[in-house]
């Protein structure tokens, strides 16, 4: 990969300095476009990443699944809604935040999308955290990148720019944050983007993932497990149309723990669903493969455990009624050691001996517990769809994207040149053959009176063209014109 990229690289440094010589000889408006178009295309080149975007509708549980797939409390989750901006996560040799944040005008734009509606609880908030003193200063602030040794630090910073309770957030285009351990089953060119509500109340904000999802590689589409109404099979047919291919989209019901009984429930659920996702995927064994009941929160809680971190004991109970769901046997009962053990040391607690004895039956069952959340299942079909031919695609990403720029320079290099052969040809050509040119002219512009002027304002026009390489024969020109149209 990395030498099919520095090739890429190389000829997009081919195309800037063919920019810059063509620039020389004229100053046509597009080469400007072209030369940004090119410098942005040359930063994927230097470093191609395969964008795997986790969309859905707002508490979804989007963030809590990319902090399953990080094995970090990375993003904040809350049950107000939290995610405001883009959130990407890559691989790098040592981790950072760079926070990109919005122009004063992208600002402005944001604003009066947030305060449409006359009650708006977007300004509300805004007003709660006095949101107005922060303007002047973040708006429009330059890009911040700070490196990090410790992940805790990390972490602070990311809620400082990301969670909905700091004055900051608001200002916030994109966070890029740079993971010096990043997960091992993901390829390191793989970048997460965690994704602000498709369906939240700022307009501007959903509009940011709709817009990013055609840019992106692989698409999770996170629906609450429970309900799959018409809002979310609307969020999905939109998806589709954005990504064109099944084989990209992965739908998880989220929140599958929330049943009554997980495994049961969603499989009754995933037929329902069946019926609705046919359409869409067009094929039902891909279908089937990529639409699954997932449970990230329990994922979590257990790898917790699994490293030796401590949960609440509600979290125990949690997974207690999880595991019986799924019919996995966690013991409400104390022994009677641990009872006499306590007392010996008197303190008879017995909601907290009872967590604990849970917890030791939870380790030796972890790795059942693990795959009933069905996050394994997840992280296998994403690798062995979506991801499976990554490098491939970022390939054909790298190669498609510069032909699609080679042959637009090309097209307009061809105009530019044939209007320039066309004038060199008139210009040196016979005093005949420029007054036939002219008289052609005058062919085109037959039905208009000032036909006159018109044939010199296209020749004007040539004029600014024709650069000082043909100066000298558009200066013997314009005396020949003179006698010609006496002018
Ligand atoms: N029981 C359970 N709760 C979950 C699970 N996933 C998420 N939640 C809870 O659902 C709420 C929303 O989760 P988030 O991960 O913040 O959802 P989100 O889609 O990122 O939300 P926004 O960024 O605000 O749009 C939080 O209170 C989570 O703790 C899950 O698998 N099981
Ligand atoms: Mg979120």
């Amino acid at each position: 990969m990395a030498n099919q990229s520095a090739a890429f690289v190389q000829k997009a440094g081919e195309l800037q300095n063919a920019f810059k010589e063509v620039q020389k000889l004229f100053q046509p408006d597009f080469i400007n476009r072209w030369t940004k178009e090119v410098e942005q295309y040359k930063e994927f080149a230097e470093n191609p990443v395969f964008q795997v975007a986790v969309v859905g509708a707002i508490k979804a549980g989007k963030s809590t699944l990319l902090n399953a797939m990080l094995g970090e409390e990375l993003t904040s989750t809350e049950v107000t809604p939290e995610t405001a901006s883009l959130t990407i996560f890559k691989y790098s040799p040592e981790n950072y935040v760079k926070v990109k944040f919005l122009s004063r005008l992208e600002w402005d734009e944001l604003w009066a999308s947030a305060t449409k509606k006359a009650d708006s609880i977007f300004a509300k908030e805004f007003q709660n955290v006095n949101g107005e003193r922060y303007v002047n200063e973040w708006a429009g602030h330059k890009e911040i990148e700070e490196k990090f040794s410790s992940i805790e630090k990390l972490k602070t910073t990311i809620k400082r720019y990301s969670s909905s309770k700091s004055g900051e957030h608001y200002f916030v285009k994109e966070l890029e944050i740079g993971l010096s351990q990043f997960p091992d089953f993901l390829p390191r060119e793989i970048v997460l983007v965690d994704t602000p509500g498709l369906d939240d109340v700022v307009p501007y904000r959903s509009e940011i993932t709709t817009h990013y999802i055609s840019r992106a590689n692989a698409v999770i589409v996170c629906v609450n497990a429970k309900f799959l109404a018409n809002e979310q099979y609307v969020t999905l047919t939109k998806v589709f149309e954005q990504v064109g291919k099944g084989k990209k989209i992965l739908v998880l019901g989220t929140q599958a723990d929330t049943f009554q009984n997980p495994k049961r429930d969603w499989e009754k659920q995933k037929l329902e669903w069946e019926k609705y996702l046919e359409d869409l995927y067009k094929d039902p064994a891909l279908m089937r493969k990529n639409l699954i009941g997932v449970s990230s929160y329990i994922f979590s809680l257990i790898k917790k455990l699994e490293a030796g971190k401590d949960i609440p004991d509600t979290d125990i109970t949690n997974i207690a009624q999880f595991a019986k769901g799924n019919e996995i046997n966690i013991p409400s009962l104390v022994s009677k050691e641990d009872i006499l053990k306590a007392a010996e040391d008197g303190n008879v607690d017995m909601d907290r001996l009872l967590a604990r004895t849970q917890k030791k039956i939870i380790k030796e069952k972890a790795a059942d517990l693990l795959a009933c959340t069905n996050i394994p299942a997840f992280f296998n079909a994403l690798n062995d769809g979506p991801l499976q031919d990554s490098t491939v695609e970022l390939q054909n990403d790298l190669t498609y994207k510069y032909q699609s720029i080679e042959n637009e320079v090309k097209n307009q290099a061809l105009d530019v040149k044939a209007s320039i052969e066309e004038q060199v040809t008139i210009l040196s050509g016979t005093v005949e053959e420029k007054e036939s040119a002219i008289r052609q002219k005058g062919e085109e512009f037959k039905n208009l009176s000032k036909y006159a002027t018109e044939v010199e304002d296209s020749f004007t026009e040539m004029r600014k063209k024709v650069n000082a390489a043909i100066e000298d024969v558009k200066s013997k020109l314009d005396s020949e014109l003179k006698k010609v149209v006496g002018v």
